[in-house]
């Protein structure tokens, strides 16, 4: 039963300087993580000031592509910069980390569905390896090559891998209204008031975004800032609990 735990962007980088890891935070959370129980983890981690910064220069998001192979290098170069000091981490701290990249192994339909391979994936996690995914920029039908979310590799690994427990840690302690945390949230009308999007420079939504996408996942999901690491790894409730909404 595979758990999925992303990291933010903004939680592991200093969203506002380009290309610039949160060490202290990234080294805190590879200590917590090899405190626990890593079989059967998947770890995603978002683009914060390596992704963004290089999607924003080139104008490229979710719906808008590229098909400048400079601007693809430019994006999936820097995150895998990135997912080397994720996974340089982790390996530091004992965990059996593995980089994964999804610009090889994850496609958008001309529709702009996502289609991404889990084979491989299902074997390293058989094999003890800790998959270490991130969001990227990846080719898109008719498109060219459009980014991919962090959130949505998550849930599409969460859909495909039938995931036991899903859970992003983010900037903030959960999802906030003000500056109340919201224990449970069960469908979108509930919250619409309160979700706003991001402050730095994001091109692929902010909370907003993140919560509806959880909801339409039949695992649940739970959303909490860097303390809660390692309640959600520990198999305990952490920050929002965001279950599946029938509805969506
Ligand atoms: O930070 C975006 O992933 P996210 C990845 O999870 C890129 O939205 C390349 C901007």
């Amino acid at each position: 039963m595979t758990t999925i735990l992303k990291l933010g962007g903004s939680v592991i980088t200093d969203k506002d300087r380009p290309e610039t890891v949160d060490h202290e935070t990234l080294e805190m959370l590879g200590a917590t993580i090899a405190e626990h129980d890593v079989s059967d983890l998947l770890i995603v981690h978002g683009g914060g000031s390596f992704g963004h910064h290089h999607a924003a220069a080139h104008g490229v998001s979710q719906t808008v592509g590229t098909t400048d192979p400079a601007a693809v290098r430019d994006i999936t170069d820097a995150m895998k910069r990135l997912n080397t000091a994720v996974v340089d981490v982790l390996v530091d701290h004992g965990v059996p980390g593995v980089p994964v990249h999804p610009f090889s192994g994850a496609r958008r339909t001309e529709s702009g569905d996502l289609s991404a391979c889990t084979e491989p994936l299902e074997d390293m996690l058989a094999a003890g390896f800790v998959p270490v995914c991130h969001g990227d920029v990846i080719a898109h039908a008719g498109v060219g090559a459009t980014i991919l979310s962090g959130d949505e590799i998550v849930c599409s690994y969460a859909s495909t891998l039938d995931a036991f427990r899903v859970g992003l840690c983010s900037a903030v302690p959960g999802v906030l209204d003000g500056n109340e945390l919201i224990p449970l949230i069960e469908s979108l009308d509930d919250v619409a008031h309160v979700l706003g999007g991001s402050d730095s420079t994001d091109v692929t939504g902010g909370m907003a975004g993140k919560v509806a996408s959880l909801l339409e996942l039949e695992t649940d999901a739970f959303v909490f800032g860097v303390d809660g690491v390692g309640r959600f790894l520990s198999g305990d409730s952490a920050g929002t609990k965001i279950t599946h909404d029938p509805n969506l």
